[in-house]
């Protein structure tokens, strides 16, 4: 089927005995090129992530504020099975264990959210030192074990009492999220270089207060959630500022922002498909789930043309100024990969969508066709258009894992997965585009947000009635990546990585 043939001539055949990956070597990439033909950069951040609601727990322990998931995990048919991240994976008491888990993985860096209410229990105002401390604690952990935390400011557990205020309707969110951001920064700044100011604005935007999925799951109008979009990247962009003024050691200091990439691959190498692909990955519809809209104002200082077409009258007023602050110079474009739709040149010569044919491979997630191609030509469309370095700061495969009757969690299709698209990732750099870490999705089986515990992500089982965490067969395959700085992967390729369904 015409799938099979994405990008035939770039395929890593079977043919070939051993795959060839060049050396990754590229001018741009700062964080050091690789040697002697490895394919990803000496210094290349293999990295685990997590987010605050999805694993802490300790929902109202030690004075933590509540936050919008609080209360929408307890609203009735709002999350699969009424579950909550009351306890989650309880990181909040386990965390020293998983740290350990992390060490033996042998990871460079653990990507990890704050709960901005755990800190700032009324989003505003007074601190709660205890929230501060645990955060103090596991970043303490993290150095003794050699791990580079990467922090995430913020990723969906607002503050309810600010959602009470307006939340991101209201313009001074943007202030809110820079006293916050100042708090953070003053308090750990010291031991945390890496910095993203957002998870995915699409889906705390446009989850949260488009479509009413998510927290805090209103349904506001078009015009309002555009608002809402303005407001967040007004705040990203304060953020920045505030890191850029009182980080401890601003020259080491790494910020960047962080999107839920959406990725249009192209159907076959022809040069008309693969322009089809870069024009649809960059347009604009009435809905969250595009680039442009959420990058374009923060990267480049201005809305996409055909985003504004339509919005239309929907789009909302703004001080001529705001688009000078949004734009903010940053370190690092930090995406988040999970999948591609595939698209060629239609006969109208406009970029069509190309559908996957009945059957084809998904992750446990149905939203989750596996497309491996998205780990190359996401990477390059976007350094394209933005020319930043990236980090993959999540990639992941949701799969129905249990315990075998051997006792072990065997997870092929994960395996499986991580290594195409590891592949793909490598080849991408080979061909020129810094990407400076990779961050797996996830450490833990964690609380998949509306999902609840249906989805698991983990290298890492939980049994969330015992808390016990137990190390996938896959755990221990991206072990053996990083220790071989990705050498291994070359190793056991028997179809093209991106042919998912070579029969
Ligand atoms: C990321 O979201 C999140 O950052 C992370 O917290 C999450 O656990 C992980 O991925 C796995 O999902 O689009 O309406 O069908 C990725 C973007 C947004 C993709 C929600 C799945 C499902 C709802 N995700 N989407 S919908």
């Amino acid at each position: 089927m015409a799938n099979h043939s994405v990008s035939r001539r770039v395929f890593l055949g079977a043919s070939a005995g051993s795959v060839a990956l060049a050396s990754a070597a590229h001018a741009a990439t700062k964080a050091g090129a690789s040697k002697g033909g490895a394919p990803f950069p000496k210094d290349f951040a293999w990295g685990v992530a997590t987010a605050s609601y999805q694993v802490e727990g300790a929902a109202a322990e030690d004075g933590k504020g509540p936050s919008v998931w609080d209360v929408f995990s307890k609203k009735k048919g709002a999350i699969f099975d009424g579950n909550t991240g009351d306890v989650a994976c309880d990181h909040y008491h386990l965390f020293k264990e998983d740290i350990a888990l992390m060490k033996s993985l042998g990871v460079k860096s653990y990507r990890f959210s704050v709960s901005w209410p755990r800190v700032l229990p009324d989003g505003v105002g007074a601190s709660n030192p205890k929230g501060l401390d645990f955060y103090s604690r596991l970043l303490d952990e993290l150095h003794k074990n050699g791990i580079e935390p990467l922090c995430t400011i913020f990723h969906w557990d607002y503050p309810q009492a600010l959602y009470k205020k307006g939340g991101w309707l209201n313009r001074d969110s943007a202030e809110w999220f820079a006293e916050y951001t100042t708090l953070l920064a003053d308090k750990f700044s010291d031991r945390v270089k890496i910095w993203a100011t957002q998870n995915e604005p699409q889906c705390f935007i446009g989850l949260g207060l488009l479509d009413g999925v998510h927290a805090p799951g209103d349904k506001l109008t078009y015009s309002q959630y555009l608002t809402a979009a303005h407001n967040g990247m007004r705040a990203h962009a304060k953020a920045v500022q505030v890191l850029r003024a009182r980080a401890k050691d601003g020259k080491a200091t790494k910020v960047g922002y962080v999107v839920a990439a959406q990725i249009a691959q192209p159907l076959t190498d022809k040069p008309e498909d693969v322009e089809a692909a870069r024009t649809a990955i960059f347009a604009v519809g009435r809905h969250q789930w595009n680039n442009a809209w959420w990058m374009d104002p923060v990267l480049l200082g201005k809305y996409p043309e055909d985003g504004v077409a339509v919005a239309g009258k929907d789009m909302p007023k703004f001080k001529p100024t705001d688009l000078d602050e949004m734009k903010q110079p940053l370190d690092y474009l930090g995406i988040n990969i999970y999948k591609a739709d595939n698209y060629k040149r239609g006969v109208d010569g406009k970029p069509q969508q190309v559908p996957v044919p009945p059957g084809y491979p998904r992750s446990g997630a149905d939203w989750q066709p596996i497309t491996p191609g998205c780990m190359y030509w996401g990477p390059r469309f976007f350094y394209d258009r933005y020319k930043l370095p990236l980090s993959i700061t999540e990639n992941g495969l949701a799969t129905r894992d249990q315990v075998f009757l051997d006792g072990k969690i065997h997870d092929p299709q994960r395996i499986d997965f991580m290594h195409r698209y590891l592949l793909e990732l490598a080849r991408a750099i080979k061909d020129g585009v810094p990407v400076t870490g990779y961050y797996a999705w996830s450490l833990l089986d964690n609380f998949e947000w509306a999902d609840g515990y249906k989805q698991r992500f983990g290298l890492v089982y939980v049994d969330f009635q015992s808390q016990k965490r137990v190390p996938k067969d896959s755990f221990d395959w991206f072990k053996k990546v990083i220790a071989s700085g990705g050498r291994s992967l070359t190793e056991k390729v028997a179809f093209p990585v991106t042919q998912v369904t070579p029969l």
